[in-house]
């Protein structure tokens, strides 16, 4: 199996060269070609370690028979008409990813619930600001999408304490969390949420839901006085237009976001000095180089010898 590397380089981990290296220590002896840098022959490739690859490139190899997507959204691969129809797609699973991910939604939720903005704003304004301290059994953290990444976080809230809860497509059950599924469990499962935390991929069916209607769903009988949104899925499930204004009018309290529309965020979006705001640059979890080639290497070798692969996306629920 010849392994092409079709890695955009986008900053941060985004290194062609690196993932080259990695891969070239997980598997020694094989020709590694990376797209847009090395001239390879599209017949000889029949697997690709892919993110954000050039729409279109991916149709070009006749005889692929596996796609790494080496992140756990697919989005971006789908968007591209030309995706070999009938080629799997497995995408990343790790525990390295899904901790890394549990830590930055249980951070966010622990300085909202812990007040952390009102106590940086009152340390820069040199103010003793001695307020009341809520338990965390008095916070109700609501997890939108209940996979791989909002299980493991959701058992680490449950741990803490918080009342937890969580909505998915399909019915699930989980120790400590109520759950609801589906267009009917959306209502109840808001208004008994005050920080919401979406960790659903991007589909068509999820793109915007994160609007003015939903947010004005959410419960206001809350200790935060207004409900707070997290979105670390991805930048078009929410409508930034609709963040904004329901933060001006109270019915958002503060918005943390890892993931935006347009990445980078361009530089006169009104995020980024918006005092209810707290953005982070798509780095709530690193694709680690490292732990992601070696879970990739591990699949290939399995598929060679006659394994199934695993963490296979459903292209027709697009995640
Ligand atoms: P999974 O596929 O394991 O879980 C997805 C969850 O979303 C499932 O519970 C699924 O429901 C639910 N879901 C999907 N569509 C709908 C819908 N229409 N209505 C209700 N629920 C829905 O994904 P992961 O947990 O591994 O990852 C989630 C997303 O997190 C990724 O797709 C990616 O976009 C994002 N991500 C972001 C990172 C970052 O750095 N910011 C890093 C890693 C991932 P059901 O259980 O019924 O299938
Ligand atoms: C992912 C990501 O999907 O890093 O893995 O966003």
């Amino acid at each position: 199996v010849t392994l092409l590397l079709a890695i955009q380089p986008s900053g941060g981990n985004w290194s062609p060269p690196a993932w080259h290296e990695r891969f070239s220590a997980r598997l020694p002896g094989r020709a590694l070609p990376i797209a847009d840098v090395d001239v390879f022959d599209p017949a000889a490739i029949t697997a690709v370690a892919a993110w954000k690859p050039p729409p279109g490139l991916l149709a070009t190899l006749p005889n692929l028979r596996v796609i790494f997507n080496l992140g756990a959204g697919v989005d971006a691969l789908l968007a591209d008409p030309t995706l070999p129809q009938h080629v799997p797609i497995v995408r990343v699973v790790t525990a390295d990813l899904t901790r890394r991910m549990t830590e930055y939604i249980v951070w966010q939720v622990l300085d909202q619930h812990r007040r952390g903005p009102m106590l940086r704003a009152a340390q820069a304004r040199g103010d003793w600001l001695a307020k009341d301290q809520w338990a965390a059994h008095d916070m109700r953290v609501g997890l939108m999408g209940l996979g791989e990444i909002a299980q493991d976080a959701a058992a680490v809230l449950v741990r803490l304490g918080f009342q937890v809860s969580g909505w998915s497509r399909t019915p699930r059950r989980l120790d400590g969390v109520t759950t609801y599924a589906g267009a009917d469990g959306l209502a109840p499962f808001l208004a008994t949420t005050d920080i919401l935390v979406a960790a659903l991929p991007l589909t068509p069916q999820t793109r915007g839901v994160l609007n003015r209607r939903l947010f004005e769903g959410l419960a206001r009988d809350g200790k935060l006085g207004a409900p707070v949104v997290i979105n670390v899925g991805r930048g078009g499930l929410h409508v930034e237009a609709d963040v904004l204004a329901c933060l001006d009018e109270g019915i958002l309290g503060a918005a943390v976001l890892d993931v935006f529309e347009v990445e980078p965020l361009p530089a006169a979006s009104p995020l980024w000095r918006h005092p209810r705001v707290t953005l982070t640059p798509h780095n709530a979890a690193d694709s680690d180089p490292d732990a992601i080639s070696g879970y990739v290497a591990g699949q290939l070798l399995a598929f060679e010898a006659g394994q199934p692969l695993v963490n296979v996306v459903d292209r027709r629920r697009g995640y």
